[in-house]
């Protein structure tokens, strides 16, 4: 048993705040036991930098097999050639595709963080927005990836890479629209799956797999493994001795490279295993029932809330979440997720498209449903959850009332206890 009591003290704080609680910002979930077990482990100790078989230290035998197993596990379960697994997280992992594909000042194009984009998809201030020459692309007034939008910008700008995917988008990604732009404007295409990887895997959401060059997600959102990342492409590694020339079928000894040495040190083996792991059990048929509920509770919930008068971007979602625009309940973004937050309901401020607010302010908030699917709740849930959010959102000024609500959420979560 871990000796620091003031450490310990918080890891029991945040594991009741979860457990009291009902997660639903939508890059979140509850990983197993078994994924959190392969966290704790002696794999942490080691240094292996390189890939297995070529490393640049001596006793990687058992980490070179753990690397392995993940990434044929994870080659298997999205049906491509080659699957790196050691990027650390998300950014770290788009760094990489950046450093393999292109030239600094080279342009890039992805969705403004604004419209439901990420950071790293070319934002100002970003890394991809200050050494790329970023281009951005919005929505249509409703919230819609505009298509037509993205063609002009390119055939314009001319990218040598389009960005594709979000974080905070509400429906699906037409990966076949975005590769008829990049071939016709001469760019790679690569698409950022982390939100919806899960949900690829369930068939609730077309793979951009055959169709994009390179594709990258997350591990933790709605895959459910532990923080971390993936690179994922077709094709076979080259002799890894001679620098590759940027080619379509050099993609994985370009992507490989860019980890390390372009940009990462030692992989974190306790992550990988717990990758694996989570891969694992991705590849269940339990795990695909659980990525389809995850999408029916998302459109039950937004139906509830549709019913409750909340005006939700597009009208609804296609995905495991939903971002509300908040203004016609004369209340801010940040103001909802406080008011929410102290009833016991875990959401995300967010802006909304074109949101006339600033967005450490801005007009919406961001939900979804992937941890609350792990814990079991279903659409009947969803009804009662809707109850709770309008009831928190009117009484945003209410200590009393947010507080009975807590209260009663916590009791409602105990017949849903996370995994153990
Ligand atoms: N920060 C993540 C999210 O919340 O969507 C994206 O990386």
């Amino acid at each position: 048993m871990m000796k620091d009591e003031e450490i310990k003290k918080l890891i029991l704080a945040e594991k009741k705040r979860q457990a009291d609680g009902l997660e639903m910002i939508p890059s979140e979930n509850h990983t197993s036991e078994d994924v959190l077990s392969a966290m704790g482990t002696r794999l942490s100790d080691k240094y292996s930098e390189g890939y297995p078989g070529m490393r640049y230290y001596g006793g990687c035998e058992v980490v070179d097999q753990v690397e392995n197993i993940a990434r044929e596990r994870a080659k298997k379960l999205f049906g491509v050639d080659h699957a790196n697994v050691q990027p650390h997280s998300g950014s770290p992992a788009n760094q990489a595709i950046y450093y393999a594909l292109l030239d600094p000042d080279d342009t890039v194009m992805g969705m403004s963080l604004f419209f439901g984009g990420h950071m790293t998809h070319g934002l100002r201030v970003n890394f991809s927005g200050t050494y790329y020459n970023s281009v951005q692309y919005t929505t249509d007034k409703e919230g819609y990836i505009d298509y037509n939008e993205i063609h002009s910008l390119a055939k314009e700008h001319k990218p040598k890479l389009i960005m594709s995917g979000a974080t905070a988008y509400p429906r699906t990604i037409d990966w076949k629209k975005l590769r008829a732009i990049a071939d016709d404007t001469g760019a790679w295409l690569v698409s950022d799956i982390s939100h919806i990887s899960g949900l690829i895997v369930a068939g609730e959401h077309p793979s951009p797999v055959g169709i994009a060059d390179v594709i990258m997600t997350t591990t933790h959102k709605t895959l459910r493994g532990p923080r971390g990342a993936m690179i994922l492409c077709n094709g076979e590694k080259s002799n890894p001795l001679k620098k590759p020339t940027r080619t379509k079928e050099n993609i994985p000894s370009l992507i490989d490279r860019a980890v390390i040495p372009g940009l990462q040190g030692g992989p974190h083996n306790h992550q990988t295993a717990a990758i694996a792991v989570a891969l694992k059990e991705a590849s269940t048929p339990e795990f695909k029932k659980y990525g389809k509920q995850i999408a029916k509770n998302a459109k039950a919930l937004a139906k509830e809330l549709k019913a409750y008068g909340f005006n939700l971007v597009t009208g609804g979602t296609d995905n495991h979440l939903m971002v509300i625009d908040l203004n016609n309940k004369f209340i801010s973004g940040k103001q909802g997720e406080d008011a929410l937050g102290k009833a016991g309901i875990t959401v995300n401020k967010n802006t909304v498209p074109f949101d006339p607010r600033s967005s450490f302010d801005p007009s919406g908030i961001r939900l979804g449903t992937p941890a609350l699917t792990t814990r079991g709740m279903k659409e009947k849930e969803m009804k009662q959850i809707a109850v709770w959010i309008d009831e928190a959102i009117k009484n945003k000024d209410d200590e009393k009332h947010l507080q009975n609500l807590h209260k009663e959420i916590t009791k409602f979560t105990k017949k849903f206890p996370l995994p153990s």
